[in-house]
């Protein structure tokens, strides 16, 4: 017998959304009383369909991810004759398959340089634990074990496992689960609007970074394992430093042999007009950790790349690495990768955002300055942000709202039609790297818009 099973309605997956099903980052008391999750239904382009019949621009490509844009069928294809062919084998047994091998050739290729030994895991968060653990083994290996600190930024976002809550400088998550695990250590974010209104970006600049040196004195040069850093903090609120910063970490890291971690998991793959934030800066890291956009999220897939140093050492060593996830260098997630990584070369979509989507998303943001709620306008290839203040040319919150006004905002982008996300006031934007010049208009037009209601409703 055959049973046809008819499709779950709307209100019943939202009933069985509140019912079973745990969202990321929510508050479930909340979720319940908002009568569970919006059902995201499908896509296409830069467009997201909910089952409530809204169509809604997606401001944010996913969570930062689908740097391709949505629909892809050919991604769909490679997925399904590597499932066909092999849907799955390890890396464990001294086995590897053709698509893993080739991605990380072709990742090797477009980082470059020391960069050619790559690392396969699934999320961004893992990437980074890899990172930490294998930076902690290098040291040991080079008679080095008190070498065993990271330092990383208050306000950083480097995942959400264990090392990864940890490595980041997210207070709120820091205080579950009793973190930041030992031996990793905050310095101050370069965020100029929000900590350095009153200096001078240069000053600013290099405060910011020479608090890195007074660290790495203070703690013991020879006690400091490596220095992590986004290149652009996104999931902090698109914190973009000024370029005197990172030189001059670059500078200092190199001056005590700490090793420098890029984690690459928002800023790479085409983000910000080049492959890699750490290009944009000019920087020469050691690791760099990479997700999101390596698949543009079509499967979940992500890459630890280290320097030769640190393998020829492990290989100099005779040294096994007691390190590895059932689905590191998942064949058909490497595969989609792979061809995703085509896809961007073939459309040239990394010099699109460089020289023609970025300065004109650039432009749009900037007109929205005109708003007296506007504090600042800023971005970087295809990344963004808005600052929500009380007064325009001030970084003044608003008093009682503090906190409070960037939602606002984000809910009036959602109701227009624009999926933007909001971290306290500032208002963050990251479209998909196919997104034309009328998404732009569009983009900018329905954030004006909101920008007008939310100010009406804060006043
Ligand atoms: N590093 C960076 C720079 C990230 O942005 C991770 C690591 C962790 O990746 P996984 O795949 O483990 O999630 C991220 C992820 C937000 C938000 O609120 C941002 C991320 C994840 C979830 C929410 O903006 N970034």
């Amino acid at each position: 017998m055959t049973t046809t099973k008819a499709p779950t309605t709307t209100a019943r997956l939202r009933e069985l959304d509140i019912a079973h099903h745990l969202p990321a980052q929510q508050n479930y008391r909340l979720m319940q009383q908002i009568g569970g999750s919006r059902i995201i239904t499908h896509a296409e382009g830069c467009f997201i369909h909910d089952a409530d019949g809204n169509t809604i621009l997606d401001g944010m490509a996913g969570l930062w991810c689908v740097n391709v844009g949505y629909g892809r069928a050919e991604l769909a294809d490679v997925a399904r004759e590597q499932m066909l062919r092999l849907p799955f084998y390890n890396t464990f047994f001294r086995t590897a398959t053709a698509p893993t091998v080739e991605l990380a050739t072709k990742i090797a290729a477009i980082t470059g340089g020391r960069l050619q030994h790559v690392f396969f895991s699934s999320s961004g968060s893992e990437a980074n634990d890899t990172a930490f653990r294998l930076v902690r083994h290098y040291w040991d290996l080079r008679g080095q074990p008190q070498r065993k600190i990271f330092i990383s930024r208050w306000n950083a976002y480097h995942g959400s496992t264990v090392a990864g809550t940890s490595l980041g400088g997210m207070k709120l998550m820091h205080a579950q689960g009793d973190l930041p695990i030992p031996g990793i250590e905050h310095i101050m974010q370069p965020y100029h609007f929000g900590e350095g209104f009153s200096e001078t970006e240069d000053a600013f600049a290099e405060r910011a970074a020479n608090a890195l040196e007074e660290r790495i004195l203070q703690l013991g040069p020879d006690k400091v394992a490596a220095f992590i850093g986004e290149p652009v903090q996104g999931a902090g609120g698109v914190i973009i430093p000024p370029r005197a910063y990172w030189e001059r970490i670059g500078a200092i890291c190199k001056k005590y042999g700490v090793l420098l971690v890029c984690d690459e998991v928002i800023c790479g793959f085409g983000r910000l007009g080049r492959w890699f934030g750490f290009q944009h800066f000019g920087l020469d890291p050691d690791l760099i950790t990479m997700a999101k956009g390596l698949s543009s999220g079509y499967l979940p897939i992500s890459a630890t790349v280290v320097s030769q140093e640190i393998i020829g050492l492990l290989r100099d060593k005779d040294s096994e690495f007691f390190h590895g996830f059932t689905y590191s260098g998942h064949p058909t997630c490497a595969a989609v990768a792979l061809r995703n990584i085509e896809i961007i070369e073939r459309e040239g979509l990394v010099k699109r955002v460089a020289e023609d989507i970025g300065p004109y998303f650039n432009a749009g943001l900037q007109k929205l300055r005109s708003h007296a709620i506007v504090g600042e306008a800023r971005s970087l290839g295809l990344i963004g942000a808005i600052e929500i203040v009380r007064q325009a040319g001030t970084n003044l919150r608003f008093g009682d709202k503090e906190g409070k006004a960037g939602p606002i905002v984000r809910d009036r982008c959602i109701a227009n039609g624009l999926m933007v996300r909001a971290v306290r006031d500032s208002i963050v934007i990251c479209p998909p790297l196919i997104i034309t010049r009328a998404e732009v208009d569009k983009l900018v037009a329905i954030f004006d818009k909101s920008l007008t209601e939310a100010a009406a409703l804060l006043a």
